[in-house]
């Protein structure tokens, strides 16, 4: 028997995001975004790093499309600054001709390379002029119309080559990291706002979509979607009590976004324990929210062991651990103490949200940032053999809940092209397959980009 196939339209590629790579933060007009004054606060990120310069991919992008085209990747996964196409962010403020052209002409020289971007409108990078004149995502009437009149900038200009859009990235990022716990921009803590943000994420989200389907997709043809974050949750052992535990993590994690978009209503289990801190939808409101992505947009990295108990609201009141029951640890040790390597948890993850939001589903980040890299010496770096064993079970498994399980995946796109900022981690965790010299800013591949290059030429059928 032949080996297993992905259908010969799979797409594949890396995914990077504007903060994290671009640099020149004044360049050409661009005015700051909440990260831009987060990430110099004292205190605010390891090793007092920012982005400033980060892989200086602003001014360096045709260097990263040529790398893209020797990796051999069909698309490219992309976030645009909004601060650079609006500076002040408003529907009212000046657009920025510069920074539309900046994006032009890279998304003009991906598809000269045969290379199809997927673009994400908002990767965490809001506009600090939209957060000082009304508090930013706080604000729904003002930040819904903002965020609508940006995206319909981006279909108005860009709509005509850019085909696949991604309306947010991971929402749960910016409501709970910014707004609950601190460590993300703007630094907010406390257990309500981030339920305001995370609500009006959602609505921002539904009506850019009602956007572009009334106004664009007919005529340009394309898709736009969300990118939600999951790590997959599995009960710690078989107790009624964890495996409820588990998927109440979910709930809390995944499906107080997922749920609203996908069947428009927020999870049983989240009301309950909310309450009336969560706020609700209009009814109108949910004629637009339910059903607004076409497809399933999955960030996800590792599992995690879950257990009842704790008083953590934010997760649902349970406890995550990586140590199984007989003491074993569940994968290999990434550098950030969040990250294991367990493909199975991959393959768990992808059933479950086709079984639950049946929506073709695209992988939109999934890599792995090597223990110690950035004190290892180059030549060390270049074998990242605990990348490749990441890349090799996590691909696989995909394959499998693919072909065996029939689960409707239809992209994967590795984090990331480049050792990049990794937000209040500053520079220390390198996920790229490419190793960055932040001195020289010289770009060197690992062995992981060769391998996940080969991996695909084996792994996808010919046309
Ligand atoms: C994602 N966590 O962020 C982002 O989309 C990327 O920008 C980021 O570089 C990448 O994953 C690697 O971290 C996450 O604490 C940030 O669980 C934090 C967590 C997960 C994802």
């Amino acid at each position: 028997m032949a080996a297993q196939k992905l259908p010969s339209d799979f797409v594949w590629g890396y995914a990077t995001a504007s903060y994290q790579i671009e640099g020149s933060p004044d360049a050409d007009g661009r005015l700051p975004s909440i990260w831009d004054t987060f990430s110099h606060k004292p205190g605010t990120i390891k090793g007092g790093d920012n982005g400033d310069v980060a892989t200086d991919s602003y001014r360096r992008w045709k260097e990263d499309v040529a790398l893209l085209k020797q990796y051999g990747v069909k698309a490219y996964r992309f976030s645009i600054s909004w601060s650079r196409v609006i500076p002040l962010g408003g529907r009212n403020d000046p657009v920025n001709e510069a920074g539309i052209k900046h994006y032009r002409n890279m998304i003009e020289e991906l598809l000269k390379n045969g290379i199809t971007p997927f673009v994400t409108l908002y990767h965490w990078d809001l506009p600090q002029g939209l957060h000082d004149r009304y508090g930013g995502w706080l604000n729904k009437e003002k930040i819904v119309q903002d965020y609508v009149n940006y995206a319909k900038l981006c279909f108005t200009r860009y709509g005509d080559l850019v085909k696949d859009w991604i309306t947010h990235n991971e929402p749960w990022c910016v409501s709970v990291l910014g707004y609950a716990t601190g460590v993300f921009a703007p630094g907010h803590k406390g257990n309500k706002e981030h339920w305001i943000v995370g609500h009006n994420l959602i609505l921002a989200h539904a009506y850019a979509v009602k956007l572009y389907r009334d106004e664009f997709k007919a005529k340009q043809g394309g898709q736009i979607g969300i990118t939600l974050d999951l790590n997959w949750q599995e009960p710690w052992d078989d107790s009624p009590e964890n495996i409820a535990a588990a998927q109440r993590g979910i709930d809390f994690k995944l499906g107080r976004f997922a749920d609203p978009i996908y069947k428009g209503r927020y999870p049983e289990s989240v009301k309950a324990i909310v309450g009336d801190r969560l706020p609700e939808f209009t009814k109108e409101e949910i004629v637009v929210l339910k059903g607004s992505s076409d497809f399933f947009g999955l960030n996800t990295y590792t599992t995690q062991l879950v257990t009842e108990g704790g008083d953590q609201e934010i997760q649902g009141n349970v406890k995550y651990i990586f140590t199984r029951p007989d003491g074993t640890q569940l994968g290999r040790q990434a550098h950030v103490p969040w990250l294991q390597t367990y493909p199975p948890g991959f393959r768990s993850l992808l059933n479950y949200v086709w079984k639950t939001y049946n929506k073709p589903v695209y992988v939109t980040e999934n890599g792995f940032p090597v223990k110690d890299e950035h004190i290892l010496p180059l030549e060390q770096v270049v074998h990242d053999a605990d990348r490749v064993e990441y890349y090799d079970g996590y691909l696989n498994a995909l394959l499998k809940a693919a072909t065996e399980d029939g689960v409707p995946v239809k992209s994967y796109f590795a984090w990331s092209l480049l050792d990049n900022f990794e937000w209040a981690d500053g520079y220390e965790p390198r996920f790229g397959v490419t190793y960055v010299d932040y001195k020289t800013q010289k770009r060197t591949p690992k062995e992981s980009a060769e391998f996940v290059k080969k991996w695909f030429a084996e792994h996808v059928a010919s046309s």
